[in-house]
């Protein structure tokens, strides 16, 4: 079995979950569940970000020890998994032993190879992004841009990691696998950043500043940067579990590829004589009416609201049909409830109820066989046998949305199957002939429905399951398989009816 490690960024412990926060999740299990139907050994990971300046900060203004506010705060965002249906088989805190342990051993092993060095720094820093500023990061007019916050001038000895020497290798390995980072565009982006020199990175904050976070093993007056830290948990998390590292991908915001994901780590990761993960996943952000939804810019989304209304299953869906991944969306409630009632509740829904409600009605519930093939029953294979190997094909490729889209497709194409075969008309009939186009046409319906539900059981796993239990059909442990327009259904006894997407204040 091949081995998908897939990882999504670990959180700041220093506010609560946001849309964004279960967004990367979701799409990231989204990925994890594909994988695992396509027969992979997933292992998937995702944590808290702990140490560091923000935290620090953020438990003081709450008057609480760093790691009682951390405790805190890092179990509201693993409290966020089960309710989103989040399959991770890991949590990891960059508070945990596990993970001190290995950042330690990773700065001992930099320092004695000569990667890491002591140096005197001059210059200006920045507290809100944890880092030195350079002038070529100022505004024209010579101020410091908003983002950094207060920033102010220091001199100091620091610790250094040697970037700059590892410069023209990331380069060369950019150029060679040139679809290291999805989208390619981002890709683009990291060389544009690479074409200016690298200063060396400060991995270092002495203690009287900030006290934080993880104390150099080689020198106890400083404790390590942040950034330096967090990056290590994709492999803190699994060193003692063979077979795992390297990393398949790791699913980030497009904000955190570079530097820190696609230069830092990857450095560090060379440096230290590390496989190289296969790739990195960017995102795109969500936005609310256009600006980035964020703790700081006060118009963070409770994303729980919709889950506790919709159902986690809903929530998926819109997060995952509405993004083309790497790129932006705005979230609207109202969208929400566009794609909610026309794609979910109106076609989904309603195909789910007149397959049950119409077998219950003239067939006593169970399933019958096909009986022929004329030209509505051969269209709609036609189209499934498109539809299939291209939604496949669109999940290998991380475009969710346009899978899901062709699959919605199928489903309303399905539906029109059926006001065309007008089963109640036939229904009435005594004829021979009509009983065997009725039974063709319920047969028929009832394996479209399961087809769909195949392609979307990796966006909504419990309305899936429960199309299938309501259907009395069990999927088998190859889902490729499942993908095969078949007679499985056959002669299956069906349940009466099925309320997947209620009406908004309905039950
Ligand atoms: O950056 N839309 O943590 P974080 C989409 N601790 N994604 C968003 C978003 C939005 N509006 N806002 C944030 C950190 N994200 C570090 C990561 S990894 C070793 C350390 C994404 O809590 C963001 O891009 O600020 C990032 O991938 C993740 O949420 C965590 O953000």
């Amino acid at each position: 079995m091949k081995s998908f490690y897939i990882t999504t960024a670990i959180d700041y412990a220093n506010g609560s979950p946001h849309l964004g926060h279960a967004y990367e999740k979701v799409l990231t299990d989204v990925i994890a569940r594909f994988r695992r139907q396509m027969g992979d050994q997933v292992h998937f990971l995702t944590g808290t970000d702990e140490h560091g300046q923000k935290v620090q900060a953020s438990a003081r203004k709450r008057g609480v020890p760093p790691q009682q506010f951390c405790d805190e705060v890092s179990g509201e965002f693993r409290a966020l998994l089960p309710k989103l249906n989040i399959t991770n088989d890991d949590f990891i805190r960059t508070t945990e032993e596990r993970h001190k342990r290995v950042v330690c051993q990773l700065l001992q092993h930099l320092f004695d190879q000569g990667e890491i060095y002591q140096a005197e720094y001059h210059g200006f820093y920045s507290t809100r992004q944890e880092q030195f500023l350079l002038d070529k990061d100022r505004n024209p007019d010579g101020t410091w841009p908003e983002i950094f916050g207060e920033v102010t001038e220091i001199a100091e000895t620091n610790y250094f990691f040697r970037l700059r020497k590892y410069q023209d290798w990331l380069i060369e390995f950019l150029t060679k696998n040139e679809n290291f980072v999805f989208p390619r565009y981002r890709q683009t982006q990291v060389l544009e950043f690479l074409k200016a020199p690298l200063n060396d990175l400060c991995i270092s904050r002495p203690k009287e500043r900030l006290e934080w976070g993880i104390p150099l093993p080689f020198d106890d007056n400083y404790v390590t940067y942040v950034w330096f830290d967090a990056l290590v948990n994709y492999y803190s998390a699994v060193v003692d579990r063979p077979g795992i590292w390297p990393a398949a991908y790791h699913v980030i915001g497009k904000d955190i590829l570079v530097p820190p994901h696609a230069v830092y780590w990857m450095i560090m990761l060379q440096a230290a004589g590390i496989a190289l993960p296969q790739g990195i996943i960017a995102h795109g952000w969500w936005l609310q009416r256009g600006s980035k939804m964020s703790k700081s810019t006060g118009n963070a989304f409770n994303p729980l609201d919709l889950v506790d209304q919709f159902g986690a299953d809903a929530f998926r869906y819109f997060l995952i049909r509405e993004m083309n991944v790497g790129q932006d969306s705005d979230f609207t409630p109202e969208q929400f409830l566009v794609r909610y009632n026309s794609e979910l509740a109106n076609n989904l829904g309603n195909l789910v109820n007149r397959t049950l409600n119409m077998t219950t009605r003239f067939a006593g519930g169970v399933l019958p066989a096909a009986e022929g093939v004329e030209e509505p029953e051969r269209e709609l294979h036609e189209l499934w046998a498109k539809t299939g190997p291209e939604c496949v094909a669109q999940c290998e490729g991380f475009q969710f949305h346009t899978a899901i889209e062709r699959t919605i497709a199928f489903v309303t194409a399905t539906n029109a199957y059926i006001e065309k075969r007008a089963p109640w008309k036939l229904g009435k009939s005594s004829e021979p002939k009509d009983q065997a186009l009725l039974r063709t046409s319920l047969a028929t319906m009832a394996e479209a429905l399961r087809l769909a539900v195949a392609l979307l059981q990796h966006v909504m796993p419990t309305a899936a399951a429960r199309i299938n239990a309501v259907l009395g059909h069990t999927p088998g442990a190859t889902w490729r398989d499942e993908l095969n327009w078949g007679t499985r259904l056959n002669g299956n006894k069906v349940a009466e009816a099925l309320v997947l997407f209620p009406r908004p204040g309905k039950n």
